[in-house]
């Protein structure tokens, strides 16, 4: 089946008690049994809950994996990927530029373990290269990357990782699968932060892994319950109401993401515009290679705090959050936002400044959107 049709009916079959065309909530902690050892397969519902079930099958099928498993966030769902490939004594290597939670949980709990991490821009094959390790077992790349919208080539960064027993892990969250397939392109694992385009709507928080191998789905399926950080019913439900319309909302989004970039681009006051759709940002070739979008994520540099800061007063139209991904467009300043957990001398190195913006471009009329900056950038 093609994807919008996969986005809306795979993992979904009417349910088999009404016929509801819409997969219920099943808001229950537990199953009764027929006898014991002898029941419908559903025993305890950290276990097995069929609203989730659903939404895990659905996003195995859209990310073109043999399993899915959905957790209370995205931060949980990383998590439980640290659970499944790391022990003490190994090392892992992330891309320099994350979302700096996913930073936060590396270094200020994992490392803790007694993993070693490489933070290396793995948009440079060759830094890739030297970062391996014998005992490398992790290599986590976002792509593009959050805020700086740097791009990796996932087919040849997993060549590389692959040569020793390590797994390619690829947060595709910026992305969604209608733009970017990264187990097509050579890795063994997804994650999302289902808040993000899956749930499309910022109404819930989730996060979902999506495996290639068979062994990793199974032992990821035991850590999903042994340590439980799974998805509640309702949450399951509105990320799988989400994805019914998530191939025409990342076309909004893209479409609007690529109005504002180039607005954004012929404004004196920006020094810098981060969109992989602009055919000078650094990214572009290989962004229109291994994705069939570019979306609706961009950063912008205006040049000092003072800037920045009287700028995110005066947008209206345009909320002041943390977070992306929603229908709404949501504007805010990684440096004190989402990336205030990454040290600031890091910072600086990789252009999150105290001058940097970014715009999550939501599905408004892109006309109401520009004159809201307009008037943001008149002051
Ligand atoms: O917030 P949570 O659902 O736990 O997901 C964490 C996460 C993982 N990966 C990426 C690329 C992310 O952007 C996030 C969360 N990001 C934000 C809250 C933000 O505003 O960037």
């Amino acid at each position: 089946m093609g994807f919008k049709t996969d986005a809306i009916h795979a993992g979904q079959e009417p349910d088999p008690t009404t016929g509801a065309v819409t997969i219920p909530i099943y808001q229950t902690s537990t199953y009764v049994q027929e006898a014991l050892g002898k029941h419908k397969g559903f025993e305890y519902a950290r276990t097995q809950n069929p609203t989730r079930m659903a939404l895990e099958k659905n996003m195995a099928v859209l990310e073109r994996g043999v399993a899915a498993y959905a957790f209370a966030s995205g931060m949980a769902a990383e998590t439980a990927i640290t659970h499944l490939l790391l022990k003490g004594g190994d090392h892992a290597i992330c891309s320099d530029n994350v979302y700096g939670g996913t930073f936060r949980l590396f270094d200020k709990i994992v490392r803790h373990y007694g993993v070693d991490f490489s933070y290396v821009s793995t948009s440079n094959l060759a830094d890739l290269k030297a970062a391996m390790r014998p005992n490398t077992r992790m290599l986590f790349i976002e792509s593009p990357t959050n805020p700086i919208m740097a791009i990796t080539d996932i087919r040849r960064a997993s060549e590389i990782a692959h040569r020793t027993d390590c797994r390619v892990v690829v947060d595709n969250t910026f992305m969604s699968p209608y733009f970017q397939r990264p187990i097509e392109l050579g890795a063994d694992i997804v994650v999302h932060s289902a808040t993000k385009y899956l749930n499309g709507h910022s109404d819930s928080v989730g996060g979902v892994v999506v495996l290639k191998r068979k062994d990793d789905a199974e032992r990821l399926q035991f850590i999903q319950n042994a340590a439980g950080a799974i998805l509640s019913p309702f949450d399951s439900w509105l990320v799988l109401r989400g994805i019914k319309t998530l191939p025409a909302r990342m076309d909004a989004h893209n479409a609007n993401g690529m109005e504002i970039a180039k607005y954004l681009l012929k404004k004196k006051q920006v020094k810098k515009v981060y969109y992989p759709g602009l055919p000078k940002h650094p990214g572009h070739g290989l962004a229109k290679k291994q994705m069939s979008g570019f979306g609706g994520m961009i950063a912008f540099e205006l040049g000092s705090l003072a800037r920045a800061k009287a700028f995110l007063g005066r947008v209206k139209l345009c909320s002041l959050a943390e977070s992306l991904g929603g229908v709404e467009t949501l504007i805010s300043h990684p440096a004190t936002m989402t990336h205030a957990s990454v040290p600031a001398k890091e910072r600086a190195r990789l252009g999150i400044t105290d001058g940097l913006v970014r715009i999550s471009v939501g599905i408004e009329d892109v006309e109401d959107l520009i004159g809201d900056l307009e008037n943001a950038f008149r002051g």
